[in-house]
C-alpha cells in the first residue's frame, strides 16, 4: 500500500531531536499536528504547528489527561485507508488521515526513579499516547509510528528519496511500538507490585533482556541462552567477569548457588567463603579473614574443592588470591577485587573471575522460575533464613551460646543444599554435607562419612563431625534419622518441626542428651 505522508502528529515527553525532525517533515511539505508542550518547542523553533485541539474540536481537559484521546484522532490513525466504508466514515464524520505519530512516553519509570511521591506517579503514567502508539502499530498498512528519536533519521532518509516509508519498515516500527508500550506497562505494574507488596504481580510482567546465546547448555547437544530479568541487582547476571575462559551453562548456575549462599553471611560480621560443585556446596566456612574463612571451608571436602567454584562474602584481597590459585578452580566471584589480587588471579589466564558491585540480597523479594513438560513452576524465592524465625528449644537441655551459633550458621548451609540436606558445622564451618539423597538417613550417613574422610585429609582421628550440630532442610519423619547423627558425634540440631512424630524424635535427642531447636520454617531445595 502507498503511505504517502501528509499529516503528522507530534506528541513527545522526551524532546530530543524533535525540532530538527520537525522542521524536515515542515519543509517535506508535512502538516503538524502537536500537543501543548511539543506545540510550544515548536512554535519557538518558527516551524508552523496545528494544536490537536484545533483538530479535536475539543481543549485539552483536565490538566491534559484528556487531550489526544478523541475520535477525530483515532479514526484518522485507525481508519483502513483502501477501506470504502472505513473511508465513508472518515467522510462523514469529517476525520482526517494522520499518516504518521511520533510519541514518547510520560517518564513514568524515571519519576519512579526520581523518588517521587504517589501522586506525581500516578499522574506520570501516560493513558493518551500508548493508545496512540498502539491504534498507529495496529495500522501500520497505512501508518508510520516513531517511538524512538533514534529512528527519525530513518524516517526522514526515506521520505527524502522516496516520499514514503517502505511497508517492511513500517512493519519493524510497529513491531517497537507495542514492545515498548508493553515495558511501559509492565514497569507500571511492577511499581504497583512493588507498592502492594505482591511479587506475583511482578512475574506476570516479566520481560528478560538476552544477555547472551551460549555455546550450549547443561550438555553439548543442549542449545541455551542467558537473559538478565532487568532488576541490576548484584549477582551473578549483572556480574563482571574480568578474566578467564567464557562461563558456561554450568559455570553460571553453580556461580549463583554459591554467590546466593556466601550472602546469606554478613561481610560485616565474618569472612565467608563457599565452595560449590554442582549447584551443592562442598564447603562453607567463616573467619576473621578470607583466608581462614577459605581453609574452614576446603577442610570441609577438599577431594570435592577440585574443579570447585569459589564465592566470597568479601571483595578479593592478595591473601585469598594466593590460597585460591593454589588449587584448581573454574570461577571465582566476589564483590569487587583489589589491583594486587587482580594480578596474582591473572597469571592463571584460564581462571574465570566475576566481579560485582554487591552481595546479592538474601532478603530480596522476586520470583524463580523452572519448567515442567508443558508448563512453567512459578514461586517467589526462598527468601528467609533461621535469623527470621522464631526459634523454639524443643529438647530439656539448652543448646551452649556456641552451638547456637553454629546451629544458625547450619540452617543457612542447608537452605541451599538440595534435598535431603543435612549439614554439621563445628567452629562456624561446614564439618559434613549430605546432598540430594531420597532418604534423609542416608544424607546423614553420607554426610559423616564425608566428614571421616575429611579428617583423614587432615591427619586427624576420627571424624570431623564429631562434637559439632546439625542442620536438617526439613523434619525428621522418624526418629532413625536423629539417630544417625547422634552416632555420628553430633550435640545439637536445627530443624522445622513438625513431624506427627515429633514426639519421638524429640525423646531421643532427650535420651541422648541433645539440644534441639525448632525453627517451623522448611528448606525443601528439590
Ligand atoms: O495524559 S495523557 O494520558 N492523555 C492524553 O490524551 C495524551 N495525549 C498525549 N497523555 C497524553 N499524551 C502524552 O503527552 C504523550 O504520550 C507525550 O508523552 C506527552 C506530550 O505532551 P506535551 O506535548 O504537552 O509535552
Amino acid at each position: 500500500t502507498s503511505s504517502r505522508i501528509k499529516r503528522a502528529l507530534l506528541s513527545v515527553s522526551d524532546k530530543t531531536g524533535i525540532v530538527e525532525f520537525a522542521t524536515a517533515l515542515s519543509a517535506l511539505g508535512i502538516e503538524i499536528i502537536s500537543t501543548g508542550g511539543t506545540r510550544k518547542a515548536l512554535e519557538e523553533a518558527g516551524i508552523p504547528v496545528i494544536d490537536v485541539s484545533e483538530v479535536t474540536g475539543f481543549p485539552e481537559i483536565m490538566d491534559g489527561r484528556v487531550k489526544t484521546l478523541h475520535p477525530k484522532v483515532h479514526g484518522g490513525l485507525l481508519g483502513i485507508r483502501g477501506n470504502e466504508a472505513h473511508k465513508s466514515a472518515m467522510r462523514i464524520h469529517d476525520i482526517s488521515p494522520i499518516d504518521l505519530v511520533v510519541v514518547n512516553l510520560y517518564p513514568f519509570a524515571q519519576t519512579v526513579a526520581a523518588g517521587a511521591d504517589y501522586a506525581t506517579v500516578i499522574e506520570n503514567i501516560d493513558i493518551g499516547g500508548p493508545a496512540m502508539i498502539r491504534a498507529a502499530a495496529k495500522n501500520h498498512g497505512d501508518v508510520t509510528v516513531i517511538v524512538d528519536p533514534a529512528d527519525y533519521a530513518l524516517v526522514l532518509g526515506q521520505l527524502k528519496t522516496n516520499g514514503e516509508v517502505a511497508n517492511a519498515d513500517r512493519q519493524k516500527f510497529a513491531a517497537k511500538a507495542f514492545a515498548r508500550t508493553a515495558a511501559y506497562d509492565a514497569s507500571v505494574s511492577n511499581w504497583f507490585a512493588k507498592e502492594l507488596e505482591k511479587p506475583d504481580l511482578e512475574w506476570r510482567s516479566f520481560s528478560g533482556r538476552l544477555r547472551e546465546v551460549m555455546r550450549y547448555g547443561e550438555n553439548p547437544h543442549q542449545w541455551a541462552a542467558f537473559y538478565a530479568d532487568g532488576s541490576n541487582r548484584p549477582g551473578v547476571a549483572t556480574a563482571r567477569q574480568v578474566q578467564g575462559k567464557t562461563l558456561s551453562f554450568n559455570n553460571i548456575n553453580d556461580t549463583d548457588a554459591a554467590f546466593e549462599l556466601v550472602a546469606e553471611f554478613d561481610p560485616a560480621k565474618s569472612a565467608a567463603v563457599a565452595i560449590i560443585k554442582h549447584a551443592n556446596p562442598c564447603g562453607v566456612g567463616q573467619g576473621e579473614t578470607l583466608v581462614d574463612a577459605y581453609e574452614a571451608a576446603l577442610r570441609c571436602d577438599p577431594v570435592s574443592a577440585f574443579g570447585g567454584i569459589v564465592a566470597l562474602n568479601r571483595p578479593l584481597d592478595a591473601a585469598i588470591a594466593e590460597q585460591i590459585v593454589k588449587l584448581f578452580t573454574e570461577v571465582i566471584i566476589a564483590p569487587g577485587a583489589s589491583d594486587e589480587a587482580l594480578a596474582i588471579i591473572e597469571a592463571k589466564k584460564n581462571l574465570r573471575l566475576l566481579l560485582t558491585d554487591g552481595l546479592p540480597d538474601a532478603k530480596a523479594s522476586g520470583m524463580t522460575v523452572r519448567s515442567v513438560s508443558g508448563g512453567l513452576l512459578v514461586q517467589t524465592r526462598d527468601n528467609r533464613n533461621a535469623d527470621d524465625c522464631e526459634l523454639k528449644v524443643v529438647t530439656k537441655r539448652q543448646p551452649t551460646e556456641k552451638e547456637l551459633a553454629d546451629l544458625l550458621v547450619a540452617a543457612k548451609v542447608a537452605k541451599h543444599v538440595k534435598s535431603n540436606a543435612i549439614v554439621y558445622v563445628k567452629d562456624g564451618a561446614t564439618v559434613g554435607i549430605g546432598a540430594g539423597q531420597m532418604s534423609r538417613v542416608d544424607s546423614a550417613r553420607i554426610a559423616h562419612s564425608k566428614s571421616k574422610d575429611a579428617a583423614k585429609a587432615a591427619k586427624i582421628k576420627g571424624a570431623l563431625a564429631e562434637g559439632s550440630v546439625v542442620a536438617s532442610d526439613a523434619f525428621f519423619p522418624f526418629a532413625d534419622g536423629l539417630e544417625a547423627l547422634i552416632a555420628a558425634g553430633a550435640t545439637a540440631v536445627i530443624q522445622p518441626g513438625g513431624s506427627i512424630r515429633d514426639e519421638e524424635v524429640v525423646a531421643a535427642a532427650d535420651k541422648a542428651g541433645l539440644a534441639m531447636i525448632f525453627t517451623g520454617m522448611r528448606h525443601f531445595r528439590h
